[in-house]
């Protein structure tokens, strides 16, 4: 029996090639049944209880009992003081990278607009940033410093008021690089709680923690599902699946430099999806040959492995636009163009959360410093959904003032729809001023 492959081989051509793409695709989100009811039953406890269930449960799954919800909150100054204790390389790293995150998304501000029609209406939308915003932090092995910084400067840059973060602290014990991101991101509260009794306490609020108006940010499956729940209650962010990247490579990008981008996916969890699209065959055996010796040398080689032969692939297509239309029914969170041209295949992308175009830019740059957001639509959203971004943190109101001629103007418009749906208050309301006692 010939050992099974690190990586699956397909192409284009073969006879049943789309209903292996299919299922190579096919992710089913876990639909836990008993998470379902354990959240339900949180939430609807920390909404009647607030402060003692909040504290009861972290108490319970964080092994972190307090003897109220103040000796929970982490105070700025303890933010600050473990951004001065980082090593200098890393606290620089952080400022840099967060510099350039505030700098980019500086250009998605929206601003009001307003137009003025020729007998004085004045039309227009003003925007305004969202009040409060709950932030998760995930604890534990999942706690990405990077994807604090991600959530919590375009909320900054939109405006908002107060980005309450919340984190769990399992055993007590807090994360020193979380705290140093949260002030140099100028989070504005930090509470060490987790799970979904935070997810709730943000949502509907306690005796000590004012509720928000949207959560956002990753978190486990009590998490998604507790926000799942909430929406409605406050807004959330999208949630997201496991992580992927589509490399869509002409082949002259080195080998090496291809097999380590489809890694830097992998490692970030077995589910995580890496496929490599080229159209030269003895390309992708150099691929093949980098991932195998490669591999070994990887501290989370184990992670890795279960990726690529569970959901990665190396795909042989006939030319490049094919490719480029396999990438746009993928429709990849990450998707790099590392090739000698991507502008000109740049034009046939419809679908991506992120592109990453020339060799030069790997996915790696962009997760952690390049500036544009991290936090992206997987599993196929990409479709319908775009990065996270200022956008997110403001909304927006329409405007509308009448002038007295454009009353005269638009009365008998309304008047004859309202008439036409039954409604006559609204048609005499727009009648009244037909006549203007001003005029
Ligand atoms: N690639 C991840 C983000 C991340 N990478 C955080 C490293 N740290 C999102 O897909
Ligand atoms: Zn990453």
């Amino acid at each position: 029996m010939p050992d099974q492959p690190l990586i699956r081989r397909l192409d284009t051509r073969a006879a049943d090639f789309a209903a292996d793409l299919r299922r190579l695709l096919a992710f089913e989100a876990a639909d836990d049944a008993s998470i379902e009811q354990a959240v339900q039953a949180i939430l609807a406890d920390v909404r009647t209880r607030g402060d003692a269930a909040v504290l009861e449960y972290t108490g319970r799954f964080d092994r972190n009992p307090a003897a109220d919800l103040a000796a929970l909150k982490i105070p700025a100054s303890e933010a600050a003081a473990a951004l001065a204790a980082l090593p200098a390389e890393q606290r620089d790293a952080l400022q840099a990278a967060a510099a350039r995150i505030r700098a980019y998304h500086e250009h998605q501000r929206a601003e009001s607009w307003s137009y003025t029609e020729p007998d004085g209406t004045l039309l227009g939308q003003k925007i305004t940033p969202l009040d409060r915003v709950g932030l998760y932090v995930p604890g534990g092995k999942a706690a990405y410093p990077s994807s604090l910084l991600m959530n919590a400067i375009p909320a900054k840059v939109a405006g908002v008021a107060e980005v309450v973060m919340v984190t769990p602290t399992p055993d007590g014990a807090r994360n020193p690089i979380v705290l140093a991101a949260a002030a140099v991101a100028g989070v504005d509260q930090i509470w060490a709680i987790g799970g979904a009794q935070a997810v709730a306490a943000l949502a509907y609020g306690t005796q000590s923690i004012a509720a928000v108006d949207k959560i956002v940010g990753p978190g486990n499956a009590y998490v998604a599902a507790a926000k799942r729940r909430v929406f409605g209650t406050v807004g959330i962010d999208m949630i997201a699946g496991p992580s992927e990247i589509l490399v869509l490579c002409d082949g002259t990008t080195p080998p090496d430099w291809v097999a380590m981008d489809l890694f830097s996916q992998a490692e970030h969890d077995e589910l995580a999806q890496s496929i490599l699209l080229c159209p030269d065959a003895a390309y992708l055996d150099a691929v093949e040959a980098s991932i195998e010796k490669l591999l070994p040398t990887m501290a989370r080689a184990d992670i890795i492995r279960a990726s690529l032969s569970g959901r990665g692939a190396l795909i042989l297509v006939s030319d490049m636009p094919q490719a480029c239309a396999i990438a746009n029914d993928i429709a990849p969170e990450h998707l790099e163009i590392s090739a000698e041209e991507p502008a000109r295949w740049l034009e046939l992308i419809r679908h991506a959360g992120a592109i990453f175009l020339g060799r030069y830019t790997s996915e790696s740059l962009g997760d952690y410093c390049a500036g544009p957001n991290h936090v992206l639509p997987t599993s196929r959203t990409a479709r319908f959904s775009s990065p996270l971004g200022v956008y997110d943190f403001q909304k927006r109101s329409s405007l509308i003032q009448v002038s007295s001629a454009g009353a005269q103007a638009l009365g008998p418009l309304a008047a004859t729809l309202a008439y036409g749906e039954g409604l006559d208050a609204h048609a005499r309301s727009a009648e009244f001023r037909l006549a203007d006692p001003a005029a």
